[in-house]
């Protein structure tokens, strides 16, 4: 072995040396782009509306914001209904986005218009309305503390993350679901607010300091991999989201 021919010249070292450091940074970059894109947020962020007014709730005031969604049955019936941001996949889902920003120390009131019909929670729990000011939601009008177990259609259900420090925050609120005749074509509601399609609920909370929470539905609407938990139950962003308590 001839000692010249494998001696590089100082010259060529160096060059190789930034050579391999610019794909080392390449890499690097290449990697972190990747992560940074798979868990990037597919929806808009849905900043709840401030109000100029206070409510005072046991003696505190706060300042109050509004936020509204809707469920829909599918994708053509959320676009009907001029829901547009989501989905690629024809699934039962909540709209306009998944994502809600919500104002820290905050009196929220949420409504959600609803347009699906259901059969039965698995849980009778999550027909309680737990963690809103005064434990009641309205619908269509009227205030109720529970829905019994099988006229529900999907449930908001918010509540924290198991490593945090942050404040809690729980919410439960179920949905009533759309009356169906035996064909399963929805039956006409008497609620104007969704043109007698579906029903109107409201409810409040107050939030805490600031934090990142998560939502789900907790009726099992997904298909029947896990019983009823399987694709659009498994899916981010159609039944499932994000509150970020700014
Ligand atoms: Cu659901």
């Amino acid at each position: 072995m001839s000692g010249t021919n494998t001696t590089m010249t100082a010259g060529k070292r160096t060059a190789s040396a930034i050579v391999g450091v610019l794909l080392g940074v390449a890499v690097v970059g290449a990697v972190g782009f990747t992560l940074h894109s798979a868990s990037a947020d597919p929806q808009k962020k849905l900043y709840a509306t401030k109000d100029s007014a206070t409510i005072s709730v046991d003696g505190k005031s706060y300042p109050k914001a509004a936020v509204t969604l809707g469920v829909y049955p599918d994708r053509q019936t959320a676009i009907d209904h001029g829901s547009t941001a989501n989905n690629k996949k024809d699934w039962v889902q909540y709209g306009p986005s998944t994502h809600i920003v919500l104002p820290a120390h905050t009196y929220v009131t949420m409504t959600i218009h609803v347009y699906d019909s259901g059969e039965k929670l698995n849980n009778p729990y999550f027909g309680r309305v737990v963690g809103t000011v005064g434990g009641t939601m309205n619908v269509d009008g009227q205030d109720v503390t529970s829905i019994p177990a099988d006229q529900v259609q999907h449930t908001f259900t918010l509540h924290g993350l198991p490593t945090t420090s942050q404040d809690p925050l729980y919410v439960n609120v179920p949905l009533l679901r759309v009356s169906t005749n035996e064909k399963g074509d929805f039956l006409p509601t008497t609620d104007a607010g969704t043109k007698l399609q579906g029903h109107t609920v409201t409810f409040s909370f107050i939030t805490g300091g600031k934090g990142e929470y998560v939502w789900n539905c907790e009726y099992p609407c997904g298909d029947g991999t896990y019983q009823g938990f399987g694709a659009v139950m498994g899916s981010y962003g159609y039944m499932s989201g994000k509150v970020s308590v700014a």
